[in-house]
């Protein structure tokens, strides 16, 4: 077993991320595959120290195996086919049959191991983002170890210096490899369950992809033009809800991985941030917000109690986010009058449709033909008609009567008499 004082000299002559042979891989723990799409909330750590864990949206956690002093997980890169939303499935690259992989949870002061397979058809790496630890941890690819063949298994060992919000992803043909989907979420548990404890403590990472309509392999060579912007590799209405009891204390965690930022905004309510990249915001500095932008690399948590019930938008807040693929090459037509056109159009082409002259909001709930595997760009029915979005959206659900660690999507918000917006008849005493 290494000890601290041994492990840190091989960091610092480079040999620490060593390779394991092939008779040596049946020691490995067990990786753990996910069953599906849908949100897993973690059950509480049968071994280790104890803490809290969070619920990674339309994902799941890593499950460990304590060795000695170690906490080891299994990471296996490795192409991956992923729903992003009903109707449209994507050929990706990420860990144990998912993407993006499983979410790390661990506690300060625990010494974790990580294995790392590779079985993508190119060399890869796993850099922690965020972590202290020693060089040779850090996992770029020639500069702080040899790069992860396909075939082989790396192991990082390190001990957790600080509880917080962290990533891990590629430093390795990172643009491709993160194009298609290879990330994950880090979260490290205070040493004390109760400092920082909420009730409900939800993450996920922002990801983005150009994947042409009728595709399902990304362009892995694009560096602006991205057409589906995702939380996890998902959009609405694939993302699931976060149902919240009424009275819980709530955190929302997320990591952004894409290339430009995110003005995250959620509705009926202003919060508190309480953790960036670098760690928690001590209470006296905490800034309230209703938007929080997340730059490129960065990680972001608010905080706030549920106070309000309903059903409120969460969403990004750059409205093209908002929306699927399709969306890039609509002229505006607002204001023009297509009358004589369409007549002579339908005369030359018998399915011929005008868009737009009145905006847009047909689209959401028009039945357009779309090419196999292929999402609407705006899309998704409430309880009062198409909500004519796509993208990173989805609905926090704050309801009374929730049951502890009840994550079910509880239905839509039944609002009280009189508190809706309503149709004007020509008399506020006489709703129609
Ligand atoms: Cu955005």
């Amino acid at each position: 077993m290494f000890t601290r004082r041994n492990l840190f000299s091989a960091a610092a002559t480079g040999i620490a991320a060593a390779a394991v042979s092939r008779s040596a891989l049946a020691a490995l723990p067990e990786p753990a595959y996910p069953a599906g799409p849908k949100t897993e909330p973690p059950p509480l750590p049968s071994t280790g120290r104890p803490f809290n864990p969070v619920v990674t949206l339309n994902g799941w956690s890593a499950p460990w195996r304590i060795n000695g002093q170690w906490k080891e997980f299994h990471l296996v890169a490795e192409p991956v086919v992923r729903e992003l939303a009903p109707g449209m499935k994507a050929n990706l690259w990420g860990y144990n049959g998912q993407s993006p992989g499983p979410t790390i949870e661990a506690v300060e002061g625990d010494w974790v191991r990580l294995f790392v397979t590779n079985k993508l058809p190119e060399h890869t790496t796993i850099h922690w983002h965020g972590q202290i630890l020693p060089s040779g941890m850090d996992g770029v690819g020639g500069l702080s170890q040899p790069h992860i063949k396909p075939g082989e298994t790396f192991v990082y060992e390190f001990q957790l210096k600080k509880s917080g919000t962290f990533m891990y992803h590629p430093h390795a043909d990172e643009m491709v490899q993160m194009a298609m989907g290879m990330m994950g979420m880090f979260i490290v548990h205070p040493r004390d369950p109760n400092q920082y404890r909420v009730d409900r403590d939800f993450v996920f990472l922002m990801n983005a992809y150009d994947i042409e309509p009728g595709a399902a392999t990304p362009k892995v060579a694009e560096m602006t033009n991205f057409n589906l912007w995702t939380w996890n590799s998902r959009v609405f209405p694939g993302i699931d809800t976060l149902p919240v009891r009424m009275g819980d204390r709530v955190r929302i965690r997320f990591g952004n991985l894409t290339m430009t930022n995110h003005p995250i905004h959620m509705h009926g309510y202003d919060f508190a941030v309480t953790c960036t990249d670098g760690g928690w915001v001590q209470p006296s500095a905490r800034w309230p917000e209703v938007t929080i932008d997340c730059p490129v690399g960065a990680m972001r948590a608010f905080e706030f109690d549920a106070v309000h019930p309903g059903d409120w938008a969460f969403h990004c807040h750059k409205s093209h986010h908002t929306m699927n693929a399709m969306g890039h090459d609509v002229p505006t037509m607002i204001g023009v009058d297509h009358r004589g056109i369409s007549k002579r159009m339908v005369s030359l082409i018998p399915d011929y449709m005008t868009m737009g002259e009145r905006g847009m909001a047909d689209m959401g709930e028009m039945e357009m033909p779309l090419p196999d595997n292929t999402l609407p760009m705006m899309t998704g029915t409430g309880p009062f008609g198409p909500i004519e979005m796509g993208g990173m959206f989805t609905v926090v659900k704050v309801r009374e009567g929730l049951a502890r660690g009840d994550y079910k999507d509880p239905g839509w918000y039944k609002n009280p008499p009189g508190t809706v917006a309503y149709k004007y008849n020509g008399d506020v005493n006489k709703r129609g």
